[in-house]
């Protein structure tokens, strides 16, 4: 087991933490979280949410605890953001996104260009009128979160299945032809320079004919410098469509062209010791990739996975860790058990929440958790952003930094068994920046 990381990679998580990216325990010891473990490995670890979930506090808690990045599952789908032409409306997208950002959460968009959960009006539109439908919609999503998104799926699924590799029908196809995919990539690019463009789709995870075609397509956009820098693979694996013996090697070919690669909606039917270990292939093909810069799970828990039925995440409808948890976890380098690597060390982790809003101010509450062994005493820190001012606090004892924008929190008395939470709250006048606070890292002892 391992003990105590190296000095580099201390700084690098000291970074990570001090920039809001990973919410960490706070030892020295193996992370003891998805993200945090990722995170050490230069890599995100994330999973596709639903907004109507984000209510429910255990989904909330383990998707603060485990996940530092956040695909929205439908909610930025066409269907969803414009429902009818030129009438936008972001709302559900939005209470993920601002979930995501108000814990330093990266954010993957989902998608802008996609043959299904397409609205009617736009599969009745013909010849010119879809270009502008559809660059219209890449200025007008992208526009709405430019700056936010690190990687969007422009393109979704434009190839059939099975051995032609051929182009898939859809209005796009039809209207515009094959050079659909190249314009909505380089309005895309135009929309948001600071996104990484991705292609994504299913059953091309292994050397096959439809890898084949995306690869000719990326490697022709690449030659003729248009813009994409990423292709997903969605990664939906179950026992017709196991994990690809050479899944490694497709992905090393594709970033071998000068594009990164992400696992995108990754989820693997079964149980047991079979499923995780499927699973550590995969995160195992991934970490052997470069240029694989991230690993998104299709959901939280088995209940709500679109295959269900299936159970093929990594928590159980229980929210308890399966063995595909501790797999992905221990190939990523972390410690399962939330009990660091040093013999038992106490640790702690934070998660914010929102809890009331009024026309100058806001009430935030932080949940400290304890991880696998009791704790006796915590300390963190809540960051925020000048105007604004923190003008009341309970259940801790604070102390500022001279700027006044950093609090530290204490506790009067904790005594916390494992796994066991406590909150603090506060509240923040805004003076006009309604921007979520950012926790520091969790220390324990
Ligand atoms: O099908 C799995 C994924 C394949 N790759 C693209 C992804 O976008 C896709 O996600 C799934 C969502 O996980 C499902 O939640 O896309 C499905 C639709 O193509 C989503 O299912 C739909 C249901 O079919 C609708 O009945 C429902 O209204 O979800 C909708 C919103 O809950």
């Amino acid at each position: 087991m391992r003990t105590v990381r190296t000095a580099l990679t201390a700084g690098v998580l000291g970074a990570l933490v001090a920039g809001g990216l990973v919410g960490l325990s706070g030892t020295a010891s193996a992370a003891s979280t998805l993200g945090a473990a990722a995170a050490e490995r230069g890599r995100y670890f994330g999973a596709a949410v639903a907004a109507n979930h984000l209510g429910e506090s255990d989904y909330v808690n383990t998707l603060n605890t485990e996940f530092n990045s956040v695909t929205p599952e439908n909610e930025m789908k066409w269907e969803a953001v414009e429902p009818s032409p030129g009438s936008f409306s972001f709302a559900s997208a939005d209470r993920i996104t601002n979930h995501a950002r108000g814990r330093g959460m990266r954010i993957r968009g989902h998608t802008l260009v996609w043959h299904s959960q397409l609205p009617g009006w736009v599969s009745n539109l013909t010849g010119s009128a879809v270009r502008s439908a559809m660059v219209n919609h890449i200025n007008q999503v992208m526009g709405h979160w430019r700056g936010q998104i690190h990687s969007w799926d422009v393109v979704n699924e434009a190839f059939q299945d099975g051995g032609s590799g051929a182009r898939r029908d859809s209005v796009f196809q039809r209207q515009l032809g094959n050079g659909f995919i190249e314009e909505a990539f380089r309005a895309a690019r135009a929309a948001d320079p600071n996104a990484k463009l991705c292609y994504n789709d299913y059953n091309t995870d292994g050397v096959n004919a439809k890898s084949n075609a995306v690869f000719a397509m990326v490697q022709d956009f690449r030659n003729r410098g248009v813009p994409i820098d990423c292709v997903g693979f969605q990664s939906h694996f179950n026992s017709q469509s196991p994990v690809p013996g050479d899944y490694q090697q497709n992905l090393q070919r594709f970033a071998n062209l000068g594009v990164d690669v992400q696992i995108t909606e990754l989820d693997i039917e079964g149980s047991g010791t079979t499923q995780a270990n499927n699973y550590s292939r995969v995160v195992n093909a991934c970490l052997a990739v470069s240029r694989c810069t991230g690993i998104t799970v299709w959901g939280v828990t088995d209940k709500y996975s679109w295959r269900s039925g299936g159970t093929p995440l990594l928590f159980d409808g229980n929210y308890t860790k399966k063995p595909a948890y501790n797999a992905v976890l221990t190939a990523l380098g972390g410690t399962p058990g939330g009990g660091g690597g040093g013999g038992g060390g106490a640790t702690c982790t934070v998660s914010y929440q929102e809890t009331q809003r009024w026309g100058d101010r806001f009430n935030g509450q932080v949940t400290v958790r304890a991880g696998g062994t009791a704790i006796t005493s915590w300390v963190t820190t809540v960051t925020v952003r000048s105007p604004q001012r923190i003008s009341a606090t309970w259940n801790g004892t604070p102390s500022w930094d001279t700027s006044g924008n950093v609090m530290t929190m204490r506790p009067g008395t904790a005594n916390l068994a494992a796994g066991a939470t406590t909150s603090f709250g506060f509240t923040v006048l805004t003076n006009g920046n309604w921007t979520a606070p950012t926790l520091g890292s969790c220390t324990a002892a």
